[in-house]
């Protein structure tokens, strides 16, 4: 045999030593997990085993099942590679032209094979897609005394939670009044209409805004660390709330959600597909169909359903058909957000709202799908074309600054900082260890590097440190001028639009319940997060994803606990 079977055959490992004793698979592959970790060490000691320029065992994605990556039946592939192209070798990856994309996408089929059973079960409360909204509402359905199971289509949980960089949004919450700032929901509401362009749901984002201070502490007491704060574009304070030191986000609230799943001893499936949203045929939800990867088909029977399947924006086709000019556009999102949870909704009667509105982030490492955070623009950063000139105020809403950058010849444009800005936000040095970021001694030099010209770039940066000195930037209005740009070190990333957040989907109301055709609320049916349309109208602000994942999560959770309870 080929593969890791093979290999472990060859070392005198029988099938039940991986398998266990009665060699059946779970979705969730469990006896195969504990039995690689049981033999080969733990994420910790892998790490320090496979410590080099990228550790995979040490990565944003955290600590997930082996077989992510290792296979044991067909080639072994690194789930890093989705996004990024790391020339890494695992075991068992099979020739070059066995571990390409498409035979793995083929073998993963292959994998899926439909093995219909009658098997029936049943819950109170189930959850489609395991990201951060999917983990919010589960959390909260369960503490508020519901029977929950969450299911997640992809190997590994976190959605495009998980991908996340900045941070939450809220308004009044005891972190900025610490730090003596003044805020207001009532502002956070004006600005993420002013955002979306007026097309946002008012009463969407009055609940947004107002229940925002109270998700944060919500995720403090799960043991989240949301201390730090910093400016997103359309924003006039600093309203993004993220851990200490400006790290990433999603990775440390993914972490902390399964931790809290774990605890709560939740029922967690992954490999996971929901295929159908059953419904009595008159708006009333009473289970879905799910297709296990190793189980086959059953039946979850169900009194309410949360769709909290996500977006769409990795779904070329779907992207292209709704916005031709998108299609080709590299993506910032996770393999999985490919808008399935829109469409079962749609097929048993929920409607669905601006579907053509797809948000593109004007930063991306230049050909990459590696996001480069606002928040670098927001710790100071400023945008720079290929003539060595700032061209647009770098904290206007992703729609301009994008449309910005694409008004260039090159359509591509530079973020430039120094020194200081560098050490405010840790996550410049994960895309310095990417290779995406240049370095120089001089501003001289950095343009060298960047290929613009010395000139240009000097009186770029002297003109820009003479508005932040004075606290006024004549140019371009920028509100937010936290840092100048100083050496030692200067720094340069080159970046393009990519596709970020799909803001249609299916619509709600307030009390997250799933809108039918006919307008009026279906029953037991729920959903919060990207799936859904309306939050955030044509054009999201930074930072508010979040925002929306918890406040829609917990309202979704607690409302479907609460009519279970009832109904
Ligand atoms: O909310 C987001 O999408 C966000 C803050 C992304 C980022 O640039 O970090």
């Amino acid at each position: 045999g080929a593969f890791l079977a093979g290999m472990h055959k060859k070392n005198k490992v029988a099938c039940a030593d991986c398998h266990g004793k009665s060699l059946t698979v779970d979705d969730n592959e469990t006896a195969l997990n504990k039995n690689c970790k049981g033999c080969h060490g733990g994420f910790k000691d892998l790490a320090a085993k496979t410590k080099g320029h990228i550790n995979p065992h040490a990565s944003h994605l955290g600590d997930t099942n082996c077989t992510a990556c290792h296979k044991g039946h067909v080639a072994s592939k690194a789930y890093c590679n989705y996004c990024h192209s790391f020339a890494m070798k695992i075991p068992a990856m099979g020739s070059e032209k066995e571990s390409s994309d498409k035979k793995w996408v083929q073998e993963t089929a292959r994998e899926k094979k439909e093995a219909k059973s009658a098997r029936t079960e049943s819950a109170d409360v189930v959850v489609i897609g395991a990201g951060g909204s999917g983990y919010v509402a589960s959390i909260s359905a369960h503490d508020a005394g519901a029977k929950v199971i969450l299911l997640e289509k992809m190997p590994i949980t976190g959605g495009n939670s998980m991908l996340a960089a900045g941070g939450i949004n809220a308004a009044r919450t005891r972190y900025q009044e610490r730090l003596g700032m003044h805020d207001d929901p009532a502002e956070m509401v004006k600005e993420t209409m002013k955002g979306g362009r007026e097309k946002n749901d008012p009463e969407l984002v009055k609940v947004l805004a107002y229940n925002s201070a109270d998700a944060v502490d919500f995720l403090v007491s799960l043991g989240a660390d949301m201390t730090d704060l910093v400016r997103s574009g359309g924003v006039a304070v600093d309203r993004t709330h993220r851990p200490v030191g400006g790290a990433a986000v999603g990775p440390h609230l993914i972490k902390v959600y399964r931790d809290n799943a774990a605890k709560r001893n939740l029922d967690v499936r992954v490999n996971s597909e929901v295929v159908q949203i059953l419904s009595d045929g008159q708006g009333r939800v009473t289970g879905v169909q799910v297709r296990g990867k190793h189980s086959g088909l059953y039946t979850i029977k169900a009194k309410a359903v949360i769709d909290t399947a996500g977006g769409f924006a990795a779904n070329n086709e779907l992207v292209g058909f709704y916005k031709p000019q998108f299609k080709e556009t590299a993506s910032s999102n996770q393999p999985g957000a490919t808008g399935e949870g829109v469409a079962l909704a749609e097929k048993i009667g929920a409607k669905v709202i601006d579907m053509e509105q797809i948000q593109i982030h004007p930063t991306m490492g230049g050909e990459t799908k590696v996001l480069i955070s606002e928040t670098v623009r927001g710790s100071g950063a400023i945008l720079v074309n290929h003539a060595g000139k700032r061209f647009v105020n770098e904290l206007t809403t992703r729609d301009k600054a994008s449309a910005a950058i694409l008004a260039q010849p090159e359509k591509s444009a530079f973020l430039v900082l120094g020194e200081e800005i560098r050490k405010s936000n840790v996550q410049i040095d994960g895309y310095i260890v990417l290779g995406l970021v240049q370095e120089a001694d001089s501003v001289a030099a950095l343009a060298a590097k960047m290929g613009v010209s010395a000139d240009a770039l000097a009186a770029t940066v002297d003109a820009y440190n003479k508005a932040f000195a004075a606290k006024k930037d004549p140019e371009f209005q920028r509100q937010d001028l936290p840092r100048a740009i100083n050496g030692p070190k200067y720094y340069s990333i080159w970046v393009k639009p990519g596709r970020h957040h799909t803001m249609g989907g299916v619509k709600i109301n307030t009390e997250a319940q799933v809108i039918g055709k006919d307008g009026k609320a279906m029953t037991g049916f729920y959903a919060a997060g990207e799936v859904t349309g309306g939050v955030h109208g044509w054009n999201r602000l930074g930072g508010n994803a979040i925002t929306d994942t918890v406040v829609f999560g917990r309202i979704a959770g607690n409302n479907a606990a609460r009519y279970v309870k009832e109904a």
